[in-house]
């Protein structure tokens, strides 16, 4: 009620303040009609034109310099590379041309404002002018859309050249899920119609596939550094997308259907903890922590930084901490690590349900 009223207030005092001025307005006396725009009123138009001119331009600047470092480091994967350099090119051929046409147009706008007595010059058409107007964009945007698509067929191209590792990205509101191939490298066969929470088989594992027996499942996905992986994308409910930010690599998980995506990393955790980029940003962060914890706020603990593959599809209430872990490591710190965990076959032979996924009582 109280906020219906302040309302109300306001608009009646901006009407009072609208009639006040029509008042004042009428109080002048005037010869001619303030209606029509003179020299003067088209000069100060010009000068206008100019001021915003350069406001685009310092506010652009002003963005990069302020806000450049919430960018992401370079890239950790292979592919990342090209895939930068292409955005990379894209952005300065798009900010060069928007810089001379911005000019041009607000320029012309300023040289040919209106003037008492000027008359607009008339002038049909003019091939030569229309041709390069035309021809240079359309090479400029051929070779950039040309190069994309070179690029996204480089990318997108799954397949089984040099022994790439196969790992399952099994998605779920709100969670996700890895699994490793195991020793034979090959995923057993999976459904969600035989999921069985009750044994554990939380990801419909097929426990009659012989190769579905050494695969390993985790929450915490690991990576040996220079190893192609080819990821294949699973999802329980609904449509969710398995972003990887920093290793240049998104793709969608539908239900009821196995979608691929391959990159190799190049970087480890420990390498990129050392990017400076990366040490700026944690510093930053800590920072920011430090000051709540000198509160006694929440979330307050140093953070420390993390590969991290994130949902980029809102698939419900807690998408935004749908989230899970990846560390890229050496190959012997990866072994050491995939050796200390627990295959499917002996999480089923072992009987005892994880905790976790226990949802009945007493089960022997
Ligand atoms: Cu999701």
């Amino acid at each position: 009620m109280t906020t219906l009223l302040i309302f109300i207030v306001l608009v009646l005092v901006a009407i009072a303040i609208w009639q006040m001025t029509k008042i004042f307005e009428l109080s002048q006396l005037r010869t001619e009609s303030s209606q029509i725009a003179n020299d003067g009123d088209n000069k100060n138009n010009g000068y206008m034109l100019f001021a915003f001119m350069v406001f685009t331009y310092l506010i652009t600047i002003f963005c990069f310099w302020k806000y450049s470092k919430f960018f992401l480091p370079d890239a950790s994967s292979a592919h990342g590379e090209e895939y930068d350099y292409l955005l990379l090119v894209s952005f300065v051929i798009i900010f060069i041309v928007q810089f001379i046409t911005q000019f041009l147009l607000h320029y012309f706008g300023y040289k040919y404002r209106g003037k008492k007595g000027n008359k607009a010059l008339f002038y049909a058409d003019n091939d030569r002018l229309e041709f390069i107007w035309t021809i240079i964009p359309v090479i400029v945007l051929a070779g950039l859309i040309l190069w994309g698509l070179y690029t996204w067929t480089e990318i997108m191209d799954v397949n089984e050249e040099d022994d790439p590792m196969i790992v399952e990205l099994y998605a779920q509101q709100f969670n996700w899920t890895a699994r490793y191939g195991g020793e034979d490298n090959v995923l057993g066969g999976a459904n969600v119609r035989m999921i069985d929470i009750d044994r554990a088989n939380v990801l419909g594992l097929d426990e009659g596939d012989t190769y579905a027996a050494d695969d390993v499942i985790v929450k915490e996905l690991h990576l040996p550094v220079g190893r192609k992986v080819n990821f294949k994308m699973r999802s329980q409910d609904v449509l969710h997308s398995a972003y990887m930010p920093h290793f240049r690599a998104q793709m969608n998980c539908v239900p009821g259907m196995i979608t691929e995506f391959s990159f190799t990393p190049t970087k480890t955790t420990e390498e990129i903890r050392r990017d400076p980029d990366v040490m700026d940003k944690v510093k930053r962060t800590n920072e920011i922590r430090a000051e709540r914890a000198a509160r006694g706020e929440d979330n307050a603990d140093p953070w420390e930084f993390d590969y991290v593959l994130l949902c980029n599809k809102i698939c419900g209430k807690s998408h935004y901490n749908m989230q899970m872990k990846i560390i890229v490591e050496t190959q012997e710190e990866y072994d050491a690590w995939i050796n200390t965990q627990q295959t499917f076959g002996q999480t089923m032979a072992g009987n005892e349900p994880e905790p976790a996924f226990n949802t009945t009582l007493g089960v022997e």
